[in-house]
């Protein structure tokens, strides 16, 4: 067990940090990197291929010192040893948090109640990768003899959120005379839209649920059954078109799955950390069981770079900690992370559930409320489009939005001039957000005075710059894990239970409940609240008169 952390507002670091950030509160990046020529270059670590740059942070290296020893002081580097050895540090749910044992390579050994679950996780791997290989070659039939051609994901949070967004970031290695589509929504329209121009006789479903009990992803899969059977007609055509992935074998049978078609993965894996597991089956008939493998070889390096490296060396407590800073110090609502590589579209949305999930927390590991912010709103579009929308916000705002820009040497599809432009605008962005536009700047270009206030950038918002080679399968693991153990290094620093989502499961029984309400033939007798009743029976009232 780990040794008993004082409160973070108690801990030396914290006060030391408090004093130091009113120093500190009104500095210029302009100032800092005035003083220090080297800062661009002293204040970077490169680190398994990513070169992480946060000169553009309002820090200086007392900062940092102060930062680490609070890392330091909250107990972070037994919190990773306790991880990675399978404690059960997911305390509310009793919990092992082994997302790092889905890409442990074979042969290592992490033991959980007494099991080796590498062995196991390589076994289920094996299956994937006949499985993939199978439905690629067009070796695997649907129930006509013809070769499945259409992959539908179903799922949703974190069943959907990683395969949607691996495939969208990997489109590039992808098979593609393969369509993959992916639904989420219990809105129909998900559905409709996803499955109307396909044939049943060459799509194949992947029913993707944990539990194997979300409303959503069950009922979307009961209509995937009926869409199936209504041109294929036979039962057994299910066996054929359908795939699980889940933790709950049981209910996959009950549904009608072979469990032979079933992909097993583990308690120890929290959805919104499980892109990685059987979850990414749909992902690994896209890209191949060896492009597959080596995100996982990507998503390990990061894994064995945040385990072992220094914590002054170290891009996910580096990235963690400056997160913390901004959040708890500068009172930073947000983080924006800004992808300059369109085929990154969705790594802010799966960004979301990771970080806001993981660490929208009002109680500490022991249950006492806390006293101070915790998980900043994630959130970020990719560049150069949000330029041209939100980043005014960021620039000439009232608001200190640090930002996360990522961005990539060579290009996928190198076309004439546009990766050099693209470039060009990471650099840009950065450097004006930390160094803005002065009044006397503005006023020397013979800007008239009345619009000279329009036109100034007060600058010194910050930004991390982070730089990799090229988005391959293992940058995509490794950008994965950056942001898994950043999200882990500041909810150790909060002392917050980074692994559990009781506001999800509220939601889920308040809909089950609300359903047979709606549905039910008899008037209901409500017992909500005035505002949720009077919804209730107007959209009973109006839905029926409709019909
Ligand atoms: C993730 C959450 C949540 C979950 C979905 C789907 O960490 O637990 O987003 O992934 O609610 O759950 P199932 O996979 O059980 O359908």
């Amino acid at each position: 067990m780990t040794a008993r952390i004082p409160p973070l507002m108690e801990r030396p670091a914290l006060k030391a940090l408090e004093a130091h950030y009113q120093k500190l509160r009104e500095l210029h990046l302009r100032t800092l990197f005035a003083d220090d020529p080297k800062r661009g270059e002293r204040m970077t670590v490169e680190a398994v291929g990513i070169y992480f740059d946060y000169s553009k942070s309002r820090i200086t290296a007392e900062t940092l010192t102060l930062l680490l020893q609070l890392a330091q002081e909250s107990g972070l580097r037994s919190r990773i040893d306790a991880m990675f050895r399978g404690e059960k540090i997911n305390v509310t749910e009793k919990r092992a948090v082994l997302h790092v044992a889905l890409r442990a390579p074979r042969g290592q050994s992490i033991v959980v109640d007494g099991e080796d679950v590498v062995p196991q996780v390589h076994t289920v791997l094996d299956k994937m990768a006949d499985f993939s290989t199978g439905v690629r070659s067009g070796k695997w039939k649907g129930h006509t003899g013809k070769a499945i051609r259409n992959i539908i994901n179903v799922g949703i949070g974190g069943s959907d959120l990683g395969p949607v967004m691996a495939y969208e970031a990997l489109r590039h290695y992808s098979q593609r005379d393969l369509t993959l589509r992916f639904v989420s929504n219990i809105d129909g329209t998900d559905f409709a839209e996803a499955t109307r121009d396909l044939d049943p006789a060459e799509t194949l479903f992947i029913i993707s649920s944990k539990t194997f009990t979300t409303l959503e992803t069950m009922t979307n899969a009961h209509t995937a059954r009926d869409w199936t059977l209504k041109t294929l007609k036979h039962p057994a055509a299910v066996a054929r078109h359908f795939v699980a992935v889940s933790t709950n074998a049981e209910e996959v049978a009950k549904f009608g799955i072979d469990t032979t078609n079933m992909f097993e993965f583990w308690d120890w894996v929290g959805g919104r950390y499980s892109m990685d597991s059987a979850i990414g089956l749909s992902t690994m008939i896209a890209i191949g069981p060896e492009h597959f493998r080596a995100m996982l070889d990507g998503f390990h390096e990061m894994d064995e770079h945040f385990r072992t490296a220094p914590f002054e060396r170290n891009l996910p407590v580096l990235m963690g900690v400056l997160a913390f800073w901004y959040s708890t110090f500068f009172g930073a609502q947000t983080v924006a992370v800004l992808p300059y590589e369109q085929y990154l579209k969705r790594f802010p949305a799966y960004l979301q559930q990771l970080t806001m999930e993981s660490n929208g927390k009002h109680v500490t590991l022991d249950g006492i409320e806390v006293t101070y912010q915790t998980g900043p709103i994630y959130w970020g579009e990719p560049g150069t489009n949000g330029q041209h929308s939100f980043y005014q916000l960021i620039h000439q705002g009232t608001r200190l939005i640090p930002c996360d820009i990522i961005a990539f040497i060579q290009p996928l599809n190198p076309i004439g001039r546009h990766h050099d432009l693209l470039l060009a605008n990471v650099f840009a962005q950065a450097e004006a957000l930390a160094f803005g536009k002065t009044s006397q700047e503005v006023e020397a270009e013979g800007t008239p005075p009345w619009l000279v206030p329009h036109r100034t950038f007060e600058g010194n918002r910050p930004s991390n710059t982070i730089v990799l080679d090229r988005l391959t399968p293992a940058a995509l693991g490794k950008l994965v894990a950056l942001y898994e153990h950043s999200v882990f290094t500041q909810g150790t620093l909060w002392n917050i239970d980074s692994f559990d989502q009781w506001g999800v499961e509220l939601g889920k029984v308040l809909a089950k409940r609300t359903a047979q309400e709606l549905e039910s033939t008899d008037e209901p007798h409500l017992t909500h609240d005035s505002s949720t009743n009077a919804l209730i029976r107007r959209y009973r009232r109006l839905r029926n008169a409709r019909s």
